[in-house]
């Protein structure tokens, strides 16, 4: 029988890649999104056109129980998967109320009306490895909490929150611990995205040069599109349960900046100024290295996108953005 799905965050990276992953299998899906003062379908604009009859959203705000109520009774969805988030752990040291606001009493607002209202979709939890913190690597489902923000705190929240009613209420929750997973569709604010929309604006002279912080911390990068896969695997179990979703191989920032500037033959150093204050954290997450062996053995999901071609998607992409094919792009640098 077809399903119809909502999703919460439907407009960001990861809402994206799974509105376009459901509706390839044959889903009605209904995306939140919340009321912004400049357009933010810019990931989903193509999919009303390729699916008028199937996809279409809906306003909503996870800080407005009213709207997630009104909502979950208007579609009764199969499935909702709360991707909704203010996602920049640097940002979260600044506005760390309305960070905890949404990201720990926005799924609490959503399996409250699940509950009260007794109705019965099944429910995923985007949480994260930030969960993890400064426990160090590998980490997997039975490693300790440690977050280092208020970003990771409110995602421990939600991950507990989600057990709860799961355990309390036998409600079908689920958790997915999933590690940095990127995309040409990641935000421009996130490390990996900044390092590759920068090549190309050190490329057309845009910049002169590119300003990061911590370069020495390790990240296990992942891509969305498969990440993606993983989320809707976890919602077909039979039982709901936890996931680590990971890539198992982790790198540094100077390693990402490395690969991506070589991609086009440039050489980093000339053109990166690294510990930039305003880039540093006042607590940073040292080295994150997931361990997904329950999600192989059990969702018999495995990444097919790792850190070389990843990077390589993600630096085409943003030369395309500026109309530079690679072999343009490695003339330019040969001049530089
Ligand atoms: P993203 O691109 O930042 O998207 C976040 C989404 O949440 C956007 O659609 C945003 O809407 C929406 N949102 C924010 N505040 C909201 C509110 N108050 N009410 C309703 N919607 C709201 O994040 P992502 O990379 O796709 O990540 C998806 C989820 O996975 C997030 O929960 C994130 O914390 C978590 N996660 C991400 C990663 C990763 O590496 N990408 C890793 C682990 C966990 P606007 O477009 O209007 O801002
Ligand atoms: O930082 C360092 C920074 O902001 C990665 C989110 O999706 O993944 C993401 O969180 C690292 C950190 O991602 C800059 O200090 C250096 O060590 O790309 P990021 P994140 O903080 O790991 C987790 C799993 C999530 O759940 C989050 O939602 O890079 N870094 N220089 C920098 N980071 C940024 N953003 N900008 C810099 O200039």
């Amino acid at each position: 029988m077809k399903k119809k799905a909502l999703i919460f965050g439907v407009t960001g990276q990861d809402g994206s890649y799974l509105s376009e992953l459901l509706l390839k299998k044959n889903y009605d899906v209904i995306g939140v999104m919340r009321r912004s003062s400049s357009f933010n379908t810019a990931r989903i604009d193509h999919l009303y056109k390729l699916y008028p009859n199937k996809f279409d959203t809906s306003y909503g705000d996870l800080s407005d129980l009213n709207s997630i109520e009104r909502n979950l009774e208007k579609f009764e969805p199969d499935e909702i998967y709360n991707l909704a988030a203010q996602s920049h752990v640097g940002v979260s040291f600044e506005i760390s109320d309305s960070t905890f606001n949404i990201n720990a009493f926005g799924p609490l607002n959503i399996l409250q009306v699940l509950k009260n209202k007794g109705i019965k979709s099944k429910y995923y939890q985007a949480c994260s490895s930030e969960m993890f913190g400064i426990s160090p690597p590998p980490q997997n489902e039975n490693t300790e909490f440690q977050p280092q923000s208020i970003y990771g705190v409110s995602k421990v929240s939600a991950y507990y929150t989600t057990r709860y009613y799961r355990q309390a209420f036998n409600m079908f929750a689920a958790n997915g611990i999933l590690f940095n997973h990127e995309s040409p569709r990641r935000g421009l604010n996130f490390v990996t995205r900044k390092i590759t929309i920068g090549i190309a604006k050190i490329l057309t002279k845009e910049i002169n040069f590119l300003e990061l912080g911590n370069l020495s911390a390790r990240r296990d990068w992942g891509f969305a599109g498969d990440y993606v896969e993983a989320i809707w695997n976890i919602l077909q179990q039979d039982k709901p349960d936890d996931f680590v979703i990971s890539t198992g191989e982790n790198y540094s920032i100077e390693d990402f900046v490395r690969e991506a500037f070589s991609i086009v033959g440039l050489d980093w150093k000339r053109f990166v100024k690294s510990n930039v204050s305003r880039y540093l954290r006042p607590s940073e997450v040292p080295s994150l290295l997931g361990d997904s062996s329950k999600a192989i053995k059990k969702l018999k999901w495995k990444p097919k996108v790792l850190f070389k071609d990843l990077c390589l998607m993600m630096v085409e992409n943003d030369l395309k953005s500026f109309n530079l094919t690679l072999d343009e792009a490695k003339k330019i640098a040969k001049k530089l």
